[in-house]
């Protein structure tokens, strides 16, 4: 009996020190303390011993048990304290890490001339106006002045819906939605998508357009060319050469074009003002008296001036893009450019 109390305290001892998890620390103390374990097997055999070796046995049966529960507890503190450890390292939060940044898109540059442009004119006392895409023809055409036979209505260059419906051709339609609205003094701008049948390497069937409108008592061409001159300086520089040679459009009376200074060569010549020195990018005029008729504007009493200009051209101008196809793309590598 002595001995195998010795050989069951030796194994204990050896259990519990390879032991490295409480489930397997918690497991050893069953298999030795417990109800049905090997010590208490070994108790139950001390009512055969003659009555001098009782108390001795007995004796060292407590001495091993006792032995055994202090291996197991300071084993057990010892596996918890690890467990814990181990917790806290694989489960730590550098708090002081950067955190992950979001990915930030940018503005397209299509966007970034239009509020570059609402931005000059709203310091000259313009607001902005907006108007559908679909429109009807009489908005279109037939208020601004465009004959019935007039080129600008083939299949060519609009593109037709249904019913006298059509995707707008310019934003002039929202001029006129305006005038319809409200009485003279107008000052506004329209930015906004526009549709021609159109497509090839410097034409889109979808481009953008920013026209403005100025109508109220005495706005002469003096007016136009002294707005649409401190335009151009506030987008291109101040030094901008700027002039207006005579044109013809249907909704204005006379009529021009508007070039400014090569902003490439400075007006020496070169490939993108094709040696002439300017570059076009504007179309103005006074509003043709043909066309306040339509919206019962009193002509006599009134005048105003009118401008359009091609968003696309302008980015592609201001930041030196060469084709205009990459405006349409959306390659996130050219975008982040801007
Ligand atoms: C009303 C009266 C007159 C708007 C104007 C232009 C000249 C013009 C073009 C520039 C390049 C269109 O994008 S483009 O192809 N525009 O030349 N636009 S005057 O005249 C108006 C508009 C509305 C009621």
């Amino acid at each position: 009996m002595r001995e195998q109390l010795e050989q069951l305290r030796n194994g204990a001892v050896q259990a519990i020190a390879a032991a490295t998890t409480v489930e397997q620390l918690q497991e050893i103390r069953i298999t030795l303390l417990g109800r049905k374990g090997e010590l208490t097997a070994l108790m139950k055999g001390l009512g055969s011993l003659s009555a001098e070796e009782r108390p001795v046995i007995g004796q060292l049966v407590n001495s091993v048990r006792d032995e055994i529960e202090s291996a197991l507890g300071t084993a057990l503190a010892a596996a918890q304290e690890n467990l814990i450890a181990e917790r806290l390292s694989s489960e730590r939060i550098d708090i002081s890490l950067p955190g992950r940044r979001p990915l930030r898109g940018t503005k397209h540059p299509i966007s970034l001339v239009i509020e570059e442009v609402s931005a000059i004119f709203a310091g000259l006392g313009f607001s902005v106006a907006e108007g559908p895409e679909i429109e009807h023809d009489w908005y279109n055409f037939e208020a601004l002045n465009f004959p019935p036979e007039h080129p600008a209505r083939d299949m060519q260059d609009t593109f037709f819906v249904e019913n006298s419906m059509l995707l707008r051709t310019h934003t002039s339609p929202v001029q006129i939605r305006t005038m319809l609205k409200q009485k003279p003094p107008v000052r506004i701008i329209a930015p906004g998508t526009v549709y021609r049948c159109d497509s090839d390497a410097t034409h889109s069937p979808m481009f953008h357009q920013i026209e403005g409108l100025m109508v109220d008592t005495g706005v002469t061409f003096g007016d136009l060319k002294g707005i649409l001159t401190v335009f151009t300086n506030q987008l291109f520089g101040q030094k901008t050469g700027v002039r207006l040679r005579p044109s013809y459009f249907p909704f204005t009376e006379p009529s021009a074009e508007v070039d400014i200074a090569c902003v490439i060569c400075g007006g020496k010549g070169c490939r993108v003002c094709k040696n002439s020195g300017w570059l076009e990018i504007l179309g103005a005029g006074m509003v043709d008296p043909e066309v306040y008729r339509h919206v019962q504007y009193d002509a006599e009493q009134i005048s105003g001036f009118a401008f359009g200009m091609g968003i696309e051209r302008i980015a592609m101008l201001k930041y030196g893009i060469s084709d205009m196809r990459l405006l349409f793309e959306n390659d996130v590598r050219f975008l982040r450019q801007f």
